[in-house]
């Protein structure tokens, strides 16, 4: 039977079936790469279980990484809404790492600036200034009076939210979707996880055409799997100087004839994402060297 999954968990997961009924299922052996939003098939157990067979081709596929291991985030996602917000205070290196997975996924990003009732959203505004000059999209909001200017933005799309804990997704969640907490607890009770966190990332529907998936707050994201190449391709600004560099395998630290340090000489590349860039890089090559 096909089905969808709707929520993640270790190597549990739940799949909504084509029945309408949702299944609680393991997979084949020690498989744990599936992700929420995945089309899956699967073998029926009984009305309540299913074991995974089988995963569509997926459209696209968002994951994070570390030099171990990688961690599918949600497959066949359109958009990712990242929810930064003035207090507690954002890493920046972090928005660049999701924006930089998002664009190396062919994903969507929207930034949300939570929390815009706050006096300090006028500095972080004028931080994200890079980004919107860049063409990303920006959007106000304080979740905690409404998500109205949100919701245009969902319609038609599958979203995945993603920020530091404290940022305001689950309050963003909470208003999108009123039985989410109910949803989580039924989640967190029947794949034993104990706590009612969000520990696993989780699919909403919003109505026939839009999902939304929420994700555990990420502290990290890293963004090794993208290599060097993918990760310069990932820095959006960057595009228009790649290819154009003396040596072909140039990776822009401190090679002659480099255009992308030229490109930020001339003052088309802003020094803390060509900085962001190199640290990234020099940490993907440190692990390439060690293995
Ligand atoms: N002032 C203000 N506080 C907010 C806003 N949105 C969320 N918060 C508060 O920020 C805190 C963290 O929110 P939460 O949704 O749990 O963040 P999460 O960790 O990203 O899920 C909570 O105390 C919220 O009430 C907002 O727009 N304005
Ligand atoms: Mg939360
Ligand atoms: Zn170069």
């Amino acid at each position: 039977m096909q089905g969808l999954i709707v929520a993640a968990f270790g190597r549990r997961f739940l799949v909504e079936c084509a029945d309408g009924a949702v299944r609680d299922c393991v997979t084949r052996g020690k498989r744990n790469d599936f992700a929420c939003g995945d089309r899956v098939d699967i073998l029926v157990q009984s009305n309540a279980e299913g074991v995974i067979e089988d995963c569509a081709p997926r459209d696209t596929l968002l994951y994070r990484s570390d030099h171990w291991k990688q961690k599918l985030l949600a497959a066949n996602v359109t958009q990712m809404i990242m929810v930064v917000a003035p207090v507690p205070s954002f890493d920046l290196d972090v928005l660049d790492c999701c924006l930089a997975a998002a664009e190396h996924a062919g994903i969507r990003p929207l930034i949300v600036l939570n929390k815009a009732d706050l006096p300090e959203s006028a500095r972080c505004e004028a931080t994200l200034a890079l980004y919107t000059a860049m063409g990303y999209p920006m959007l106000k909001l304080v979740a905690t009076q409404s998500v109205d200017a949100l919701r245009p933005h969902l319609a038609g799309q599958c979203s995945v939210l993603v920020g530091e804990s404290g940022m305001g997704k689950s309050t963003i969640l909470n208003a999108l979707v009123p039985q989410a907490v109910a949803l989580t607890r039924e989640v967190s009770s029947s794949l034993g996880t104990g706590k009612h966190t969000t520990s696993h990332t989780r699919l909403y529907h919003l109505d026939a055409q839009s999902d939304i998936i929420d994700t555990p707050g990420v502290q990290a994201f890293g963004v090794h799997h993208l290599g060097i190449d993918g990760l310069a391709a990932a820095f959006m600004e960057f595009r228009p100087w790649l290819g154009q560099c003396r040596f072909r395998n140039c990776r822009h630290l401190e090679e002659p004839g480099c255009a992308i340090t030229a490109a930020h000489e001339a003052g088309h590349i802003n020094t803390r994402r060509l900085k962001a860039y190199q640290d990234l890089s020099q940490e993907i090559l440190r692990q390439q060297k060690k293995f």
